[in-house]
């Protein structure tokens, strides 16, 4: 069984290679998506080690000037997916998005390298590359010692209640008619809303207007919130670089360093009831809801022990782990997105810092029912955490990869 299980995910990884990339999903997601393929790379590692850092190659082939490292990249065009690149407008050679996603390349090429120390010289030739994107996201994105996203898609988690406060000040009411694709693929009912979508595309039209202008789009766009979770990837992202870099035989270009100066700002998305929490840098304003990036402090060694009495209860409070929002909330929504069902490769991340925090029942509490779930359900985008239904995009490329890489 659980052979069949491997060859599928393996199956599932090379039907979504688009030679040199992997789609998240075929149909839903056409293009390379960012972290997916940080994702994609670790599970190739598993069996094609070259195939792994081809992946890696090819998503950072697509850095911008500034050193950011886009959130798509759209090697052919597709119908199946809005906004495509003609909407994005950002005028690269290879067209891209404007905006980023969560940086987990360096965490993943650190694990690969580890794994086959014969590929040295592939690393090397990206510690560079990397090091230009953390730079790139202290400088256009860092405010107020965190990490600001200027849209609810460069934190990889759409429509977390995170950003519900931010969005209501984007006017979402001129973006002219649209046909949305997703909701073609998958149920409506598991998507984003209209309501949502609109403000999506006002933040786009915002950038695409100011040139894709990075630093103003974080000081004078529409929308900037801290988030938690982009702001713990960050901060592993850089120790994993540094010893990425110790690895491959070069020198660190400063992660180190940058890894100190963000842990020394992480004060201020404490949300004094107790819990690490999204802020509205334009107005200040906490989230007011324990929700999924909260679950990535152990990652970058930030745990408290607040911290432990919420996991303990959101274990606690679920048949699998881990909801991506308290679920003794009233505001859980167990099948809505990013709302409260558990997502197969967030859940591996979670695990990596529960494991370095010392936690390693917890760890395998997420591993076991990551298992569960994909064994019961087939390799889906994500779940209900309640009763294991799978959801959204099937064959998904990051959930086969972290079958391979984590649970198997
Ligand atoms: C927008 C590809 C991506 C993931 C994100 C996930 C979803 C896109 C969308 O799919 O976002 O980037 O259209 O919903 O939220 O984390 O990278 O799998």
């Amino acid at each position: 069984m659980s052979a069949d299980l491997d060859a599928r995910a393996r199956a599932i990884l090379t039907g979504n290679d688009r030679g040199g990339y992997t789609v998240p999903t075929a149909g839903l997601y056409p293009f390379q998506w960012n972290w997916d393929s940080a994702f994609a790379a670790w599970g190739f590692s598993t069996f094609d080690a070259d195939r792994a850092w081809t992946e890696l190659e090819t998503l950072t082939a697509h850095q911008w000037p500034d050193g950011m490292i886009p959130h798509i990249v759209f090697h052919r065009d597709d119908e199946g997916y809005f906004p495509g690149p003609g909407v994005w407008g950002t005028g690269r050679p290879t067209p891209t998005s404007g905006i980023s996603q969560p940086p987990v390349a360096a965490t993943m090429a650190r694990m690969i390298l580890e794994a086959d120390r014969s590929k040295a010289p592939r690393a090397a030739a990206l510690v560079p590359k990397l090091a230009a994107w953390h730079r790139w996201w202290i400088r256009a994105r860092v405010r107020e010692g965190v990490v600001g996203i200027v849209h609810p898609w460069e934190s990889g988690r759409d429509n977390a209640f995170d950003w519900d406060g931010g969005m209501a000040n984007v006017d979402g009411s001129n973006v002219g008619a649209y046909q949305r694709r997703d909701t073609s693929h998958v149920d409506a009912s598991m998507r984003p809303t209209k309501a949502e979508y609109d403000r999506y595309l006002a933040q786009v039209q915002w950038g695409k207007a100011h040139g894709w202008d990075q630093v103003k789009m974080a000081d004078e766009g529409p929308f900037l919130v801290a988030d938690p979770g982009t702001t713990f990837i960050l901060i592993r992202a850089c120790d994993d670089l540094a010893a990425l870099a110790a690895a491959a035989g070069v020198a660190d270009e400063g992660a180190a360093e940058m890894a100190e100066t963000l842990r020394g700002g992480l004060g201020t998305i404490w949300n004094p009831d107790g819990y690490w929490d999204s802020r509205d840098l334009r107005t200040g304003v906490f989230t007011g809801i324990l929700s999924a990036g909260a679950w990535l402090c152990w990652l970058a060694g930030a745990g408290r022990p607040e911290m432990d009495a919420h996991l303990a209860r959101a274990l606690g409070g679920v048949r699998y782990a881990m909801p991506t929002v308290d679920p003794t909330l009233p505001a859980f929504d167990a099948r809505r997105y990013w709302r409260g069902p558990t997502w197969p490769f967030y859940n591996a991340l979670i695990a990596l810092g529960l494991r370095d925090a010392g936690k390693a029942a917890e760890a395998e509490r997420l591993r076991v029912d990551t298992a569960d779930l994909i064994r019961g359900g087939g390799f889906y985008e994500y779940f209900d955490p309640t009763d294991g239904t799978p959801c959204g995009g099937k064959d998904f490329t990051w959930t086969a990869a972290i079958w391979l890489a984590w649970i198997r």
